[in-house]
């Protein structure tokens, strides 16, 4: 029965991390070539930074170029297996484009909740492309999930956002990749925080690795929330959360606590970070690094610079900032990046004298 799901040439998250997740003989062994994503060595920014070994690691580069394929993924297969027919999510876009395409490839129907006008071009694209349901709800995201609750809590409909505990589960396998790469924990992993499920399920990663001799030790966890939508560094729900990292436009997470016991465990932090540092964090890894994340993904970096603006000495220390998401995704925040684009005649001449070689 596994077979027509083998068909894949990678192993992908579910057959590649077996023994640590909740895998029956009855789960579908579904890989769409999740996981295994490039870890990544800085090649200026450390050096600016004056840190240790830099690392991103490029989540981008999952199938539907988020982090999200690869707990959806494992929400996916159990759905199959518990024998429903189609799944539902909230989201501020890359788990819905991660739902309707592992839905599409497993053949459910999915339907998705966004929140309407604030939702990246590409990521709206994807979900379209895929044939989900899609459905703008005129509020924000936290709303969009109360409903996304109440629907699934009502109708035989699975709920693929990280609510669902196999999410998370999936989500974990991350933090083996890295200790895997690298042989074993680094000192500092940075990562942007929205619902806070991922840096919850990234800290349980590094504790069930560690706890199985993978791994001496564990990191400090930072994470960064944008300064408009920081409901854990205030400490109170944000009922308005505003910032140009739309991805992480949420005030009312719901791994809140996740994140803090995973904060609190690990000696780390959760900081916020302006729209204007996350765009010039943006700016940088593109720019410097060759690395094109989505503004949300820059969250990590922009709290990397911060922290080491504030004076914590990072000179020995092994770091690792997660790209979350690709640049692609949102066209229009790279297009307001000021740039002159040169028009010119089909001509030779016109072409040298526009680069100067005239
Ligand atoms: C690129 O897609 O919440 O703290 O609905 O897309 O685990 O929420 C996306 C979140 C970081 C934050 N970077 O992760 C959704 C959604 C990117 C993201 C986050 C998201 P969490």
């Amino acid at each position: 029965m596994a077979s027509s799901w083998a068909a894949s040439d990678r192993l992908g998250v579910l057959r590649r991390y077996r023994d640590y997740l909740p895998i029956t003989e009855a789960t579908p062994l579904v890989c769409m070539g999740e996981g295994e994503t490039p870890l990544v060595r800085s090649q200026r920014l450390e050096a600016r930074l004056g840190c240790g070994p830099l690392y991103f690691k490029l989540e981008s580069c999952n199938p539907t170029g988020s982090f999200k394929d690869r707990g959806m993924v494992v929400a996916v297969a159990k759905a199959i297996e518990e024998g429903q027919k189609a799944v539902l999510c909230a989201s501020t876009g890359n788990t819905s484009a991660a739902a309707a395409a592992y839905a599409a490839h497993c053949d459910l129907r999915a339907h998705v909740l966004v929140p309407k006008g604030n939702i990246a071009q590409g990521k709206l694209a994807q979900a379209v492309a895929h044939g989900a349901q899609v459905i703008a709800v005129d509020g924000n995201f936290d709303q969009a999930l109360s409903l996304a609750r109440a629907i699934t809590d009502k109708h035989p409909i699975a709920l693929v956002n990280s609510l669902n505990p196999y999410r998370l589960e999936g989500q974990k396998t991350a933090a083996f990749e890295i200790i895997d790469h690298l042989g074993d924990t680094p000192n500092y992993l940075f990562i942007p925080v929205g619902n806070a499920g991922n840096i919850t399920a990234y800290w349980r990663g590094f504790v069930e690795y560690q706890q199985r001799g993978k791994a001496t030790k564990r990191p400090r966890m930072m994470g960064f929330q944008a300064e408009g939508a920081a409901p854990i560094v205030l400490g109170r729900p944000v009922e308005k959360p505003v910032t140009v990292a739309t991805a992480i436009r949420i005030g009312n997470p719901a791994s809140w606590k996740g994140a803090e016991a995973a904060r609190d465990a690990s000696g780390g932090v959760i900081e916020a970070v302006s729209d204007e540092e996350i765009l010039t964090a943006y700016r940088l890894l593109a720019q410097e690094e060759g690395i094109f994340g989505e503004p949300a993904s820059a969250a990590s970096l922009a709290g990397l610079f911060k922290m080491s603006r504030q004076g914590l000495d990072f000179g020995n220390s092994t770091i690792v900032c997660i790209i979350t998401g690709s640049g692609l995704k949102d066209p229009e925040t790279a297009m307001a990046i000021p740039t002159e684009v040169r028009e010119v005649p089909v001509e030779l001449t016109a072409v040298e004298k526009a680069i100067g070689v005239a």
